[in-house]
């Protein structure tokens, strides 16, 4: 931070000796290395150079005094980005595509310039000048070992994990992954067990799930169920959700988007994961979507990943997501997941 601004000041002082023209007075003897012709394109290009940062300056001190939007998804080059109730059109600015250590992802709040032009639907163009920090992040599960992790989804407060005992099966070995998956990236994980109403049936292991629910609960997990055909828990859920930020996770056909459907008529969470192409030829890179709830709050959608990567977490500190197993209270299949999730990690933290 210091270092800098006295960078800034350093370029503001070279350009205001060159607009001065004490820049010749400077250096005699760097003028006698080159010659006459070539010393006029050094100063030509040590014009240009110090005019563009101190711009570059400039427009990086406006960007504090610009207004903020949410990312609602993300397109190729194109975003969606909310501010005041207002969808924007945004393109992130090229210098700062170069510049910044991660992309834009959906739930980033930014700050944004209005160019004054609207899309082919009337909806104003703007140009994303900054990422403001992030609350948290989400990750993509990356197969390759040591390879930075790519951020998905950021600022969410909580992850609804859904899961069912059939169609499909339940396994208990991801869901606990999914719990470190949200606690890692500072999400709170919820555990929803969905579809409550075909409990009971043949091959179905009731017991043992409400054996696993209970243990959750112990460790301070909040757990519920679910069932959009009875209307079991969904009350439950519209409470959990109300004035949050929620991702939802969990493998295909589980109910996600027929729960959320579910407490909120209205909206089509179907939407976000077929509309690649729109009229400027967005394609989506990422079906990740942000939904905003009537009863207040928003949930992503991110159809598109099937798992999400533990952020930070490595060989050292995996026993902190796990206090069962830290304290000798681990039931057996926790003991199996701490150890799987275990043997996955990477020596070290990447
Ligand atoms: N019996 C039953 N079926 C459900 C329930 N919730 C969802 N489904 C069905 O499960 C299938 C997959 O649901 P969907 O919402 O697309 O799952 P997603 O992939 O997790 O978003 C659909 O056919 C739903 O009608 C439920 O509570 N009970
Ligand atoms: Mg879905």
């Amino acid at each position: 931070m210091a270092g800098k601004r006295r960078d800034k000041s350093r370029v503001k002082n070279l350009t205001d000796l060159y607009l001065s023209g004490n820049m010749e007075a400077q250096g005699p003897e760097a003028q006698q290395r080159f010659s006459q012709r070539s010393a006029q394109a050094q100063h030509r290009k040590m014009e240009q150079t110090a005019l563009l940062r101190a711009a570059e300056e400039a427009e990086i001190g406006q960007t504090e005094l610009l207004p903020t939007g949410e990312v609602v998804q993300v397109y190729s080059l194109f975003s969606d980005v909310e501010a005041g109730g207002v969808m924007r059109l945004c393109v992130v600015r090229k210098t700062m595509a170069k510049v910044a250590e991660t992309s834009l992802v959906v739930g980033d709040h930014v700050r944004f310039r209005d160019i004054g032009s609207t899309d082919e639907q009337g909806r104003p163009e703007a140009v994303i000048e900054r990422i403001l920090p992030r609350t948290t992040v989400l990750t993509r599960a990356d197969s390759f070992k040591g390879i930075e992790q790519q951020p998905i989804v950021a600022n969410a407060e909580q992850m609804l994990i859904v899961l069912s005992l059939h169609e499909p099966e339940v396994r208990w070995g991801l869901v606990d992954r999914m719990i470190v998956a949200a606690q890692s990236g500072g999400l709170r994980p919820i555990v929803c067990l969905n579809k409550s109403d075909l409990a009971g049936r043949a091959g179905d292991d009731i017991e043992s799930a409400t054996e696993v629910l209970a243990h959750y609960v112990r460790l301070g997990i909040r757990c519920l169920e679910s069932s959009i055909t009875s209307g079991v828990g969904l009350n439950d859920l519209r409470d959990l959700l109300r004035n949050k930020t929620t991702v939802l996770a969990g493998h295909s056909g589980v109910g996600k988007s027929s729960l959320i459907m579910a407490i909120e008529p209205s909206l089509d969470l179907r939407i976000g994961a077929i509309s690649g192409y729109t009229g400027k030829g967005r394609h989506t890179t990422s079906s990740a979507r942000r939904y905003r709830l009537a009863l207040g709050g928003l949930v992503i959608d991110t159809p598109g990943v099937k798992l999400f990567g533990l952020w930070g977490v490595t060989r050292e500190n995996l026993p902190g997501y796990f206090p069962d197993v830290e304290n000798s209270t681990a039931p057996q299949w926790r003991l199996e997941s701490f150890d799987r999730i275990m043997k996955s990690l990477p020596r070290e933290e990447h």
